[in-house]
């Protein structure tokens, strides 16, 4: 086996200290609190975060909602300036951001820097946002009159973020929000207080830069609240919060979701997905197992559109499954620092735990494991690394419809177009999907209405991986919310249509008379 590098892995502290410093964050910020900070590449403490309390969030939120109060009447491409400073302090400090959510959440160092470069994409995508904003001009039934709509600012927009992408979902939000004219409040997950801090330490630079140019910058534009679900719930339920984009489990999305609808507010949700491809008998198969490998064992599993279920047609079952296989059995596992290694740690024990109990399930039901077991690292007794777990299931029951957020691949045949089409819509999730074809209209089938049901549907393509242009999210379970690209930034503005008589009569619409 080629998985487990044989040096022993060093302590990661000193380093994060030295990572945080160079971010710009006070060693106060990140020493003697209360929110315990771990890398999953060791299991070792790298920090110890002060909390914020109830009292004090809610008071963190109504001067967010002062600073929007400001911020909104700041016209839109100058607010896109602060965004571009972001953009800059991101380009300047990639490596070391980079560096840093890699050793917080055991990415490897391409995918911890991948993570910073889609923070780099949004704010770009947001500057050039910030010119257009654009609302429509509507053909009016009355002469003399106009009718348009315009976006407005909405204000203090909350955002709930998971370990997993623990800055760039921020960024996705804030770099929309901000250019829309909203403040904006960040709870980040309470396993990456770290990489938040860096985050907060560069966003502030960028505002100091941005005031220093004459930028009208009101403080508390941006806020972060460090502590766990309770302060989580303050954002949710804070009447002055009109908007929250949560990202995270169903179950969180259950609990936030009617929340936020109990007082009318927006939710953005982004939750879990059960991400499937189908291999059909024209696909390319050296394609369709690199596509495959990145997007089922890519980021060891913990991706929302990690690819989780495979439905392989029957006459290529046999000579691609056995080749995955060798994949699965070859593959990398190791400290994500070194060079070559291609999977890295799970987060923390509950997720290598919540992996067995699924392959458990699975076994319960028939399916055959091939891997899935914990692979030890010398001087990481604390981390759980794994070989990715590939399941040959017969039917698509049990474990196979939940989202284990873990590398497990759920493998399946199938014969017929029609019948694994249903086969895959057949989950409570709909996130990501994918077809591998050189077969035109298997190819658009899927993509059509009858074909895949999620949010983001791909040709030739695993399921992971997406583009910051294009909108973000999926349906079902997976909560109906759009982040990032596309027109997801109507999400963050109100509408106002505005109808304008410019004439000297008052004729009413539909023909109503109403002469006194
Ligand atoms: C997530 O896992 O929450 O498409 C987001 C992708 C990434 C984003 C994933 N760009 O895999």
């Amino acid at each position: 086996m080629t998985d487990t590098p044989s040096r022993s892995i060093t302590s990661l502290a000193d380093e994060v200290d030295a990572l945080l410093a160079r971010l710009g964050v006070e060693p106060g910020r990140h020493k003697g609190g209360t929110l315990v900070a771990r890398t999953p590449i060791t299991g070792e403490i790298t920090g110890r975060v002060h909390e914020v309390s109830a009292a004090q969030a809610a008071v963190e939120i109504d001067k967010a909602h002062a600073a929007f109060l400001e911020w909104r009447q700041v016209p839109a491409p100058k607010r896109g300036e602060l965004v571009r400073l972001l953009g800059e302090e991101l380009r300047a400090n990639k490596e070391a951001l980079g560096r840093l959510v890699s050793i917080e959440v055991g990415k490897i160092a391409s995918e911890g820097l991948g993570e910073v470069q889609e923070m780099i994409d949004i704010c770009d995508f947001a500057v050039g946002l910030a010119r257009q904003l654009y609302g429509l001009t509507i053909a009016t039934e009355r002469s003399e009159h106009r009718m348009m709509e315009i976006w407005h600012p909405l204000g203090v927009t909350g955002i709930i973020s998971a370990f997993n992408f623990p800055v760039a979902v921020w960024c996705w939000n804030a770099a929309l929000a901000l250019v829309c004219g909203n403040s904006i409040v960040w709870k980040p997950s309470e396993k990456t207080p770290l990489t938040a801090l860096a985050t907060e330490a560069l966003f502030a630079r960028a505002l100091e830069r941005f005031k220093q140019a004459g930028g009208p910058a009101p403080d508390a534009l941006s806020v972060v609240l460090f502590g766990g679900r309770d302060i989580g719930e303050i954002l949710v339920d804070h009447t002055k919060v009109p908007l929250v984009s949560a990202t995270g489990s169903t179950a969180m999305g259950r609990a936030v979701g009617p929340r936020l609808a109990n007082r009318f507010a927006r939710a953005i949700l982004e939750l879990g997905g059960n991400n499937a491809a189908i291999v059909t008998p024209t696909a390319d198969l050296d394609l369709t197992l690199r596509g495959v490998a990145f997007a089922a064992m890519g980021t060891a599993g913990q991706r929302c559109t990690t690819l989780r279920r495979l439905f392989v047609h029957e006459t290529v079952y046999d000579t691609f499954v056995p080749r995955l296989k060798r994949a699965y059995q070859s593959v990398t596992i190791g400290d994500p620092l070194q060079a070559g290694a291609l999977v890295g740690p799970l987060i923390d024990h509950g997720a290598y735990s919540s992996m067995q109990k699924a392959l458990d399930a699975a076994r319960a039901v028939g399916g055959h494991v091939l891997g899935g077991e914990r692979v030890a690292l010398a001087g990481a007794d604390e981390a759980y690394y794994v070989r990715p777990a590939l399941v040959e299931m017969s039917t698509q029951t049990g474990p196979v419809r939940h989202e284990t957020f873990a590398p497990i691949l759920y493998v399946m045949t199938y014969r017929d177009l029609d019948a694994v089409l249903e086969l895959h819509n057949d989950v409570p999730q709909g996130l990501s999907s994918s077809i591998f074809t050189n077969d035109l209209r298997e190819a658009e089938t899927f993509l059509s209405a009858r074909g895949s049901d999620c949010g983001i549907a791909n040709v030739n393509i695993g399921p992971s991986g997406a583009e910051i242009g294009g909108a973000f999210g999926g349906e079902k379970e997976t909560g109906g919310g759009r982040e990032s690209g596309s027109d997801a930034w109507k999400a963050y503005m109100r509408r106002a249509t505005n109808t304008i008589n410019f004439g000297r009569t008052l004729p009413l619409a539909q023909g109503v008379k109403f002469d006194l």
